[in-house]
C-alpha cells in the first residue's frame, strides 16, 4: 500500500471551481450586479458565463466581453476596470457573508494532508482582495505557506506563470508535487509548470481534461476515478493516499 506522504511533497490548490463552488452563483451573481448598478444593459446567464469562463481572470473576461458587444478597445479596457473593482467588492461582501461554499469533500481532504503534514499552497487567477478573505473564512489563517493570485501575475492561466510563481517563491521543485485543478486552462498552466495535475471537473469544466494525471469525479463521498494512474480512492474519497499514487506514478525513482 502506498505510504502517504513518501513520494507527495506538497499539494497545490486551484480555488475557484476547486476549492469552492463559486462560479455560477458567486462571481457571476457579482459580475451580473456590477452591470447594473454601472447602467450597463448586460446580464450574464449560467449557460453564457459557462463560455465566458474560456478567458481566466474577470477582468480580462470582462473586456473580452465589451468588444463583442460593440465597444471600443480602449473604452472596452477602461469600463472593464471599473466593473471589475465593484465586482471584486460586491463577490467580496459574498465571500464575507458566508455565501461562496466549499465543494463537498474539500474540508476532509484538506485537513487529512494537514494531518500528514502534506504542505499546502494555493495558485489561483483570481484576485487577491477576495481570495484571502475567502481562505481565511474556510481555513483560517494558517492552512496554507504560500498563496499566490491572479494580483502578482502578469500572464494568467493557461500560461503557467502562476504556478512558476509560486515554486519559485516557495522554494519547491516540481517533482512530487501535485496540483488539483477543475478546468483545461488550470490543467495546462499546472502541466506548463512541471507539475502532476489532478482534475476534479464540475458542472462548468469543459473541453478535453485527459491528459491530466488523473481525474476523479469528486473528492467524496462516492468520488470514483474517471481516468489516468492507477490512484486508490478508497470509501469513495480522495485522501493523501490517492494525490501521493499520482506523485509516485509520475516519479517511480521515489517509490
Ligand atoms: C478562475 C477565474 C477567475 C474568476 C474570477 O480561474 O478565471 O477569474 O472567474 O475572479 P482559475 P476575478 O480557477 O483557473 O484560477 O474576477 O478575481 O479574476
Ligand atoms: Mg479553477
Amino acid at each position: 500500500m502506498t505510504h502517504p506522504g513518501r513520494t507527495l511533497r506538497a499539494v497545490v490548490f486551484d480555488v475557484d471551481g476547486t476549492l469552492v463552488d463559486s462560479e455560477r452563483d458567486g462571481h457571476r451573481v457579482a459580475f451580473n450586479r456590477a452591470f447594473e448598478v454601472m447602467g450597463l444593459p448586460y446580464r450574464w446567464s449560467a449557460e453564457v458565463y459557462g463560455c465566458l469562463l474560456a478567458t481566466a481572470g474577470g477582468q480580462r473576461r470582462l473586456a473580452g466581453y465589451l468588444r463583442e458587444q460593440g465597444h471600443g478597445a480602449d473604452e472596452a479596457d477602461v469600463l472593464a476596470g471599473g466593473l471589475h473593482r465593484l465586482k471584486t467588492a460586491l463577490f467580496t461582501e459574498l465571500v464575507l457573508d458566508g455565501e461562496i461554499g466549499l465543494r463537498p469533500g474539500v474540508r476532509a481532504l484538506v485537513e487529512e494532508l494537514g494531518d500528514h503534514g502534506v504542505p499546502l499552497y494555493v495558485a489561483t487567477t483570481g484576485t487577491r482582495t477576495w481570495v484571502d478573505p475567502l481562505l481565511a473564512h474556510h481555513f483560517g489563517q494558517d492552512t496554507f505557506e504560500l498563496v499566490i493570485t491572479g494580483t502578482e501575475v502578469t500572464t494568467l492561466k493557461p500560461a503557467p506563470d502562476v504556478y512558476l510563481e509560486l515554486l519559485r517563491r516557495a522554494q519547491l521543485r516540481p517533482d512530487g508535487v501535485v496540483a488539483i485543478e477543475d478546468s483545461v486552462n488550470g490543467l495546462r498552466s499546472a502541466q506548463g509548470a512541471g507539475l502532476a495535475c489532478v482534475v476534479v471537473p464540475n458542472e462548468y469544466t469543459s473541453g478535453d481534461v485527459s491528459p491530466a494525471a488523473l481525474v476523479l469525479s469528486g473528492f467524496g463521498p462516492g468520488a470514483r476515478r474517471i481516468s489516468g494512474v492507477d490512484a486508490p480512492v478508497l470509501g469513495g474519497r480522495v485522501s493523501p493516499a490517492t494525490l501521493d499514487a499520482v506523485a509516485t506514478a509520475l516519479n517511480p525513482s521515489f517509490g
